[in-house]
């Protein structure tokens, strides 16, 4: 394996258009804080960078549903996210943003470069534009039909459905996002990075040189590359984003995928001088975590513009995660299905770690994976309480009860301890190959084996019972198991950094550098240790309950909201409605009309007259049920014959969303012929 100077890792930058939830965590920001902060502790010269994404038409859709500028979007959400992920303890060593003018001059600059070395084809086309709103329609202004699995909504760059990437014109029956209007072809200009022209390259690149790569990382790429590739348009007509920086080309933008990983750029130039060194220098490693959906941005598209612009290095690996779904269903920002971050601070506070735990454990590292709150608990009760907090209570308190906070001397060792000692001893080498190959489920396993050892050790040993028999025996298994306890504090930090935090402080001791994991004298005999605290606390059921209760209702708006009401008619003047005479009745008689099936024949108190009405409800009322119910009519209606039985009038029903016809019947009984006005 090639040995690298430093690292330079970035993490996807989220769209500022919406909170961060667990399927973001999951994918990308829990393992890229895991390989940053082993990478820091191996002392690695080493930068993480992040940033809010905030160009794009997620934004100015979003902008335009609420009513509000694009740039008020970004404000709330990046300030909202980057304090988030602060508080959640991703160490980022920057989380930048997009809209600053480092990265608007950085992404000018990589654009003009590449348009002055006469890479980028300029072509005119025919593009969907909206008449009404006097506007091209890129990317998520459009949807339709989509031509791989008849998904009515999907959108003019992907899919949502079957993950099909498209363009514009791959839908059927296209619609117009802002306007909802059927939108007509019209002539723009607009500039394409030829990637055809690199996929000789990139076949090499990817399929050759990088067979080390996830096998749904390569499996993505082998597939695009297999399929050859297009010309990509590295422009939009949209009014929010960085502005092409040639003549005549006013109104038109770069695409957000052409900016945004330039923001990796920027971002690394806001945070230091010597930026060059971590981009220019092929001693390097860069390597890019990010989700499923972003693959060929960053494997194929991004490359390419990296190799067109001519100066910079080439990322080494890219350990694409696949989804996280929640209690078996798709994470939904729209749908407001999802955990969101900043919410589960809140209400789970100082409980990082519980949330870093489960979403490492069950990370989607080779397929999708599901995340229940059921599950959650579970891990933080029997395995964080039971086996981790458990295992480093005993060994504090008793070091407290026993030898006053000091650790004991190790006497000597039986078998048994030393085969302990021998596995304290490999505990480096076994969750560093597996952080090495992003397999970080694995390697936190592999750490919190150490732990479980622990717990086993103690518990099969049993100092607490031997303690006035055979003292020096009882100092041997407590320095053991103090060392445990030191080494987990090293080999754990990646994943559980709070939690870790707090247990160097119990014994008393600094952030060691990895490569001190497996040494097993790390406490030296006298050493005083503080008093400890819990390190974990069990989740009662309750916690659970609530969390529960909450997606439940969620799903109840969802479903509510997407049953369909009827759209609204249009207006009516005020004396256009008083013509209608709408009153209270009273149902003297009813039957059914012979031979069919809807109708029931009704005699009806009018205050005015007696009357008959046909009506056709013989589906939903028994004609003896309904007898002396009060309901309302339509008075004035023109008199009908229906089966030769002449209706005068019309009973007001409600009609629900399965077409369920209801009577509307005042409130409060009232006399008949009373105006409903
Ligand atoms: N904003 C897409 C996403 O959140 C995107 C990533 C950009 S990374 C340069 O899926
Ligand atoms: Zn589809």
């Amino acid at each position: 394996m090639k040995n690298f100077k430093r690292y330079l890792i970035t993490s996807a930058l989220p769209y500022a258009n919406g909170p961060l939830h667990i399927g973001h965590l999951a994918g990308v920001y829990v393992p890229s804080d895991i390989y940053t902060r082993y990478l820091r502790m191996k002392g690695a010269d080493v930068i993480s960078i992040c940033g809010s994404d905030e160009h794009g038409v997620p934004i100015t859709l979003k902008a335009r549903k609420e009513g509000i500028s694009p740039q008020e979007v970004v404000d709330r959400y990046h300030t909202l996210n980057k304090k988030a992920f602060e508080d959640f303890g991703i160490a980022f060593d920057i989380y930048s943003r997009t809209s600053n003018k480092v990265h608007y001059d950085t992404a000018s600059d990589f654009f003009l470069k590449i348009y002055n070395k006469g890479e980028f084809t300029e072509k005119i086309s025919e593009q969907y534009y909206d008449e009404e709103a006097a506007s091209f329609l890129a990317d998520r202004y459009i949807t339709g039909t989509c031509p791989h699995c008849g998904n009515e909504n999907a959108y003019g760059d992907q899919c949502e459905k079957c993950g099909t990437s498209l363009s514009p014109n791959d839908l059927i029956n296209p619609r117009s996002t802002i306007s909802g209007s059927k939108p007509v072809l019209r002539e723009t200009l607009h500039w394409y990075l030829p990637l055809d022209k690199y996929e000789g390259w990139l076949k090499k690149w990817i399929l050759e040189d990088h067979k080390e790569w996830k096998t749904n990382v390569y499996g993505q790429c082998k597939s695009w590359i297999d399929q050859g590739l297009q010309p990509r348009a590295v422009s939009r007509d949209l009014d929010w984003g960085v502005p092409v920086p040639v003549e005549g080309a006013k109104g038109k933008v770069l695409y957000v995928w052409f900016d945004a990983p330039i923001g990796y750029i920027s971002a690394t130039k806001e945070l230091t001088a010597d930026w060059e060194k971590y981009w220019k220098d092929p001693e390097t490693k860069m390597v890019h975590f990010i989700g499923k959906d972003n693959i060929v941005f960053h494997c194929i598209i991004f490359p390419a513009m990296l190799k067109a612009e001519g100066s910079f290095i080439l990322p080494e690996n890219v350990p694409a995660n696949e989804f996280l779904n929640l209690e078996n269903d798709k994470i939904s920002t729209s749908r407001n299905w999802a955990v969101w971050l900043h919410e589960y601070l809140e209400e789970f506070p100082g409980k990082q770690d519980v949330l870093r735990y489960t979403l490492c454990s069950n990370a989607p590292e080779t397929k999708d994976n599901d995340f229940t709150w059921k599950d959650f608990q579970a891990r933080n009760n029997n395995e964080l309480v039971a086996i981790l907090g458990n295992f480093v209570n005993r060994t504090l308190v008793l070091t407290g009860k026993y030898y006053d906070g000091r650790v004991p001397e190790r006497g000597i060792t039986d078998e048994n301890d030393n085969s302990v000692l021998k596995e304290i001893s490999k505990i480096r080498e076994n969750v560093e190959s597996s952080i090495e190959t992003f397999r970080f489920r694995e390697a936190l396993r592999e750490a919190m084996n150490l732990a479980r050892l622990g717990n086993k050790y103690l518990a099969d040993a049993e100092p607490w019972k031997i303690d006035k028999t055979d003292p020096e025996r009882v100092k041997t298994i407590m320095n053991i198991a103090l060392q445990i306890t030191a080494n987990l504090t090293i080999i754990l930090e990646p994943f559980l950094p709070f939690s870790m935090s707090k247990l160097r402080n119990w014994i008393n001791i600094d952030l060691k550098k990895w490569d001190e994991a497996g040494n097993i004298d790390i406490l030296k005999p006298g050493h005083a240790i503080n008093k400890p605290d819990l390190l974990f606390e069990k989740i009662e059921d309750e916690a659970i309950k609530k969390q529960i209760s909450k997606l439940e209702s969620t799903k109840k708006v969802n479903e509510s909201a997407s049953s369909k009401v009827m759209p609204s008619k249009d207006q009516v003047t005020f004396e256009d409605f008083t013509k209608v005479d709408i009153r209270t009745a009273t149902i003297l008689e009813a039957e059914k009309v012979p031979k069919t099936t809807k109708l029931l024949k009704l005699k009806i108190d009018t205050g005015l007259d007696i009357r008959t009405i046909v009506s056709g409800i013989a589906e939903y009322y028994e004609p003896e049920t309904i007898i002396g119910r009060q309901i309302s009519i339509v008075a004035n209606l023109e008199p009908r014959k229906i089966k030769g039985i002449e209706s005068k009038g019309m009973i007001l029903m409600a009609e629900d969303k399965e077409g369920r016809l209801v009577m509307v019947t005042p409130a409060e009984k009232v006399s008949n012929g009373s105006p409903i006005k």
